[in-house]
């Protein structure tokens, strides 16, 4: 798939891109079937290299949510297969550099009335080591349907040209955000999507999401990239 000039001009402006039918409809449904009853499965069992941090507030059945699952390519043949798809790796690689490596892959399982908000930050806050750069990009992809209601995503358009913001740690969270919890910003752009959307968006423009205070679950999942070379501990497969 390659972009047209639109496409990379809007990216280079904004810092993110929207592309509509990334993923087939079929290749959605066999992620829902791997992922049948995932948070009690990551209760009881958790495979060793999957890390999960956990909703604060559980579901009405007393029940642990998940807030996000680090590594999910390995709880999801599905997924493993969309992150080196050419659907995907070739827009990474028109968008960020022609080599791609894998950095990680996390699902978001925004569960309807508990999934948390995502107050407004940059990734390479997280990511920033002395041996890297914020060359690194994302992918969200939509496994449901995403809203304003049930939280998708928010952007500051053109906020990656401002640098790495000072972010504030929330110790319960290990988070890194910027000051303050989510509010709604006027200047902020907010993405709907349809299952099997991506929004591609740089490691440094600033996002953020409302919680989940609806009926209906906002599942999702960010693959990251990176270019090899970038950073000792942050490329864990060489795609391209
Ligand atoms: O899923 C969300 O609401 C936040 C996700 C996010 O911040 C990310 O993938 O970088």
């Amino acid at each position: 798939m390659h972009l047209t000039s639109q496409e990379k001009e809007s990216y280079e402006d904004n810092g993110f891109l929207l592309k509509r039918g990334l993923v087939s409809a079929e290749d959605i449904g066999r992620i829902r079937q791997e992922l049948n009853d995932i948070h009690r499965r990551m209760v009881a069992d958790p495979p060793p290299e999957v890390h999960v941090a956990w909703e604060d507030e559980d579901a009405p059945d007393e029940r642990k949510v998940i807030r996000q699952l680090m590594h999910s390519e390995l709880v999801s043949p599905t997924l493993d297969g969309i992150l080196r798809s050419d659907a995907l790796v070739d827009i990474v690689a028109e968008l960020m550099h022609p080599q791609v490596a894998l950095y990680h892959s996390k699902l978001l399982p925004k569960e309807a009335g508990v999934g948390a908000a995502t107050p407004w930050h940059q990734d390479y806050a997280y990511w920033k080591r002395d041996e890297n750069r914020p060359m690194m990009i994302n992918c969200q992809m939509a496994i449901d349907p995403m809203t304003l209601e049930n939280g998708c995503l928010e952007f500051i358009p053109g906020s990656h040209r401002w640098g790495l913001q000072d972010h504030e740690r929330h110790e319960e969270t290990f988070g890194m955000f910027l000051p303050g919890h989510y509010y709604k910003r006027d200047e902020g752009v907010t993405v709907p999507m349809e299952p099997g959307d991506g929004i591609f968006f740089t490691s440094l423009v600033i996002h953020g999401s409302a919680p989940n205070r609806s009926p209906h679950p906002r599942w999702a999942n960010t693959f990251a990239y990176n270019v090899p070379g970038n950073g000792a501990h942050q490329v864990r497969e060489i795609l391209r």
